[in-house]
């Protein structure tokens, strides 16, 4: 069910100069298959491919109605396929499998969400906007930017592919996707599922191959309207930079380094239940991972205690094994940065109290949950993003301090409190300066609630109705009713 090609146009094709990427496995570190590695050429045939589907062809002339059939289509699509495309999940990323199951459904759910938006738009119509010169009348129109490139990172391949292709197409956008060159394979397949649905050509392209080349190449070529990425903040870096070069529409979603502030009263269990949700899901390897736990003084030594103990008995293994809770992690930059994160945490003070590299593997990527203390306020464990299964903790006095610590970051993609006082938990709720506030609770997301961070955490909302924006330009038309001298 591999894929050797990527899809513009509505036809597969090879690589203009017919280079590949391997796939590697990285719990075997086997490598599985070669995926298509794009180039300049590609970039652009396929970025011609999406212009004419958006200049010529009827899809942005589509009811929302119409193309909303469209991603119903391609979400039953995924539905049909979901055991095929969760274990090309786990072979490409190495999640357990009942993660990528949950996040393929998600993505299903993402493509019928914004359907059910694309047919609302039918009967939204133009506003009618009260103007204070009688002499005219002015209405304002909702129009598809036009020609999107999304960049995706590859922690949730298909899932991140979905947030960017629904929205675009729902609100009738033309679409170029570069998925990660790490995670590929589901990405191709949702071409195939699009293809199967009946996309008109040129709708939704697929083009893999490394940012440095195919990816720069997209975020460059002036047959582009729009500019949608998640990943890290010096690639994003460059894609506003490009934006910024043509004066292109950009949204930027960059990680975080996201704190979770645990009062005394709260539930233990649950706290930790929460803490190991926060950080240990998906290996890590979430933007919005709590991964800075600022816990009150009475509760912090028991609280710590249970953490070890619960992050011990987390069993890791291959993503495809049962009852594996943790796999490895994505490929061996990741992971090697993840241990030399782990080391410089060492050496600049901070305590490992678990963790580090997992035991008792003679390949793959595993790193185990790992659970930092006295970490620096200065060190990069505490500063930077290290997206694996690293999570510091550290005592705080009282709620001021919690929140001090808690916004001195130069990111603010989420947060999160717990307190058995739900007054004093609204509060640190309204004084976190992120995007994204979860009480009680962390990491929940939900398709219907906006999406995206404040800070370096990036630029614009996806999501909800936000992410539907994201894909829209606002136009006014203004009419003279009156024969009065101008
Ligand atoms: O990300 P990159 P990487 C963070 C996380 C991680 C670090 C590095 O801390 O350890 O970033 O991961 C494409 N022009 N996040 O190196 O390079 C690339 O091909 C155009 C947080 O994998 O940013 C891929 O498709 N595109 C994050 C995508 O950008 C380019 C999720 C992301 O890759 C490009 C992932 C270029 N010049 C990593 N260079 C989150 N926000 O969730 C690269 N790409």
């Amino acid at each position: 069910m591999m894929k050797t090609e990527f899809y513009i146009d509505g036809r597969w094709a090879r690589p203009a100069d017919g280079a590949t990427i391997p796939v590697v496995n990285p719990a075997t570190e086997e490598v599985v298959h070669h995926i298509p590695a794009g180039s300049a050429m590609d970039a652009d045939a396929a970025v011609r491919a999406a212009r004419r589907a958006f200049d010529e062809g009827p899809w942005p002339r589509l009811s929302g109605a119409e193309r909303g059939a469209y991603l119903r289509k391609i979400a039953e699509g995924i539905r049909a396929r979901l055991p095929e495309l969760a274990r090309l999940e786990v072979l490409d990323n190495g999640k357990p499998l009942p993660e990528a199951e949950w996040d393929l459904a998600d993505a299903a759910g993402c493509f019928d969400f914004y359907a059910g938006l694309a047919e609302e738009m039918d009967g939204q119509g133009p506003e009618e906007i009260a103007l204070a010169d009688g002499r005219f009348t002015a209405k304002a129109v909702k129009e598809p930017v036009g020609v999107a490139v999304g960049i995706i990172p590859w922690n949730y391949p298909l899932l991140m592919a979905a947030w960017k292709v629904a929205p675009a197409l729902a609100a009738g956008c033309t679409m170029v996707l570069k998925p990660a060159e790490t995670t590929s394979l589901t990405a191709l397949e949702l071409a195939a599922i699009a293809d199967e649905a009946g996309l008109p050509p040129g709708v939704l392209n697929v083009v893999t191959g490394l940012g440095t080349t195919v990816g720069q190449a997209l975020i460059d070529h002036p047959g582009v309207d729009k500019l949608a990425f998640t990943g890290s903040g010096p690639v994003g870096s460059k894609v506003m930079a490009a934006a910024a070069r043509d004066i292109k529409c950009v949204s930027l979603e960059l990680g975080g380094k996201s704190p979770f502030v645990v009062f005394a009263d709260c539930d233990l269990d649950k706290a930790v239940e929460w803490i190991m949700f926060g950080i240990f899901w998906n290996q890590g390897q979430v933007c919005s991972a709590t991964s800075r736990v600022l816990v009150e003084a009475p509760l912090y030594d028991r609280l710590l205690e249970r953490l070890i103990e619960e992050a011990r008995k987390i069993r890791i293994g291959d993503g495809l094994a049962d009852g594996t809770l943790l796999g490895p992690l994505v490929n061996e930059a990741q992971y090697r940065k993840v241990l030399a994160a782990i080391d410089h945490a060492r050496e600049q003070g901070a305590t490992v109290a678990t963790g580090g590299k997992a035991e008792g593997f003679n390949h793959g990527y595993f790193v185990a949950p790992t659970v930092l203390t006295d970490v620096p306020l200065h060190s990069d464990a505490w500063r930077e993003e290290i997206f694996g299964p690293v999570v510091c903790l550290r005592p705080f006095t009282d709620e001021a301090e919690a929140i001090r610590l808690a916004n001195d970051s130069r990111y603010g993609l989420a947060a999160a409190v717990m307190s058995g006082d739900d007054a004093q938990a609204e509060r640190v709720a309204a004084a976190f300066r992120a995007g994204i506030v979860w009480i009680n609770c962390s990491q929940p997301t939900f398709t219907e609630a906006p999406w995206g961070g404040y800070k370096q955490s990036g630029i614009g909302r996806e999501l909800g109705r936000w992410g539907l924006e994201n894909y829209l330009e606002t136009k006014q038309i203004t009419r003279l009713v009156s024969d009065e001298p101008w």
